[in-house]
């Protein structure tokens, strides 16, 4: 089993090094990185992991800026990751934090990094433990902030 981190010079914090180090703590598996400027990079970094470094399943992390430009740029690199799942039948976790969900860079930094470990241990989960992921069906979670929760306890 071998887990691709796809992440961005463009990011204010290192979320790669965050993922990696989250992973290692929950399953002993290969990691493979790959840096690219920025998020519109990512759908081929990820398709080049999953092509030719062998992995498995890829996260693919980056920070969409405030701007409107920002935020078109941040859906269509999406769309290129959904792309690169549906030719490589392969998931890719995408972990975006927008930097105005944000109050000011300290929040930043936290929501970052939170959201990235989050998303390291679903990433775990889809890859080795799916049964983990049945167990929370429908309970309102989410990375980074609060989760909501069931909308019926
Ligand atoms: O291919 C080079 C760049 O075009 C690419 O790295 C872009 O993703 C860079 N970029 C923008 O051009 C932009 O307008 C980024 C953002 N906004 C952004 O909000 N977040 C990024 N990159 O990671
Ligand atoms: O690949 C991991 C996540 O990017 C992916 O699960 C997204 O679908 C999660 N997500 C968002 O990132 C978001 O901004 C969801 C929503 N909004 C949403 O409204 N409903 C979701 N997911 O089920
Ligand atoms: O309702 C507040 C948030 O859940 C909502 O603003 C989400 O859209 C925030 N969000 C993103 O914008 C995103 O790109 C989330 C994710 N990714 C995500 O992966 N997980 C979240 N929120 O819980």
């Amino acid at each position: 089993m071998k887990i691709g981190i796809a992440d961005t010079t463009f990011a204010r914090i290192d979320m790669g090094r965050i993922a990696t180090e989250e992973i290692r703590k929950h399953a002993s598996v290969g990691i493979e990185r790959y840096v690219v400027p920025g998020i519109k990079d990512l759908p081929v970094a990820c398709k080049k992991l999953i092509e030719e470094r062998g992995c498995d399943l890829v996260m693919a992390l980056g920070m969409p800026g405030g701007a409107a430009k920002d935020k078109v740029c941040a859906h269509e690199a999406s769309q290129g990751l959904i792309l690169c799942q549906l030719m490589t039948n392969r998931h890719i976790i995408e972990v975006f934090v927008h930097e105005d969900e944000a109050k000011d860079a300290k929040e930043l930094a936290w929501l970052m990094e939170q959201r990235t470990r989050e998303h390291a241990v679903n990433a775990v989960r889809l890859a080795l433990r799916p049964k983990d992921l049945e167990k929370l069906a429908g309970t309102g979670q989410r990375q980074g902030f609060e989760d909501v929760g069931p909308a019926r306890p």
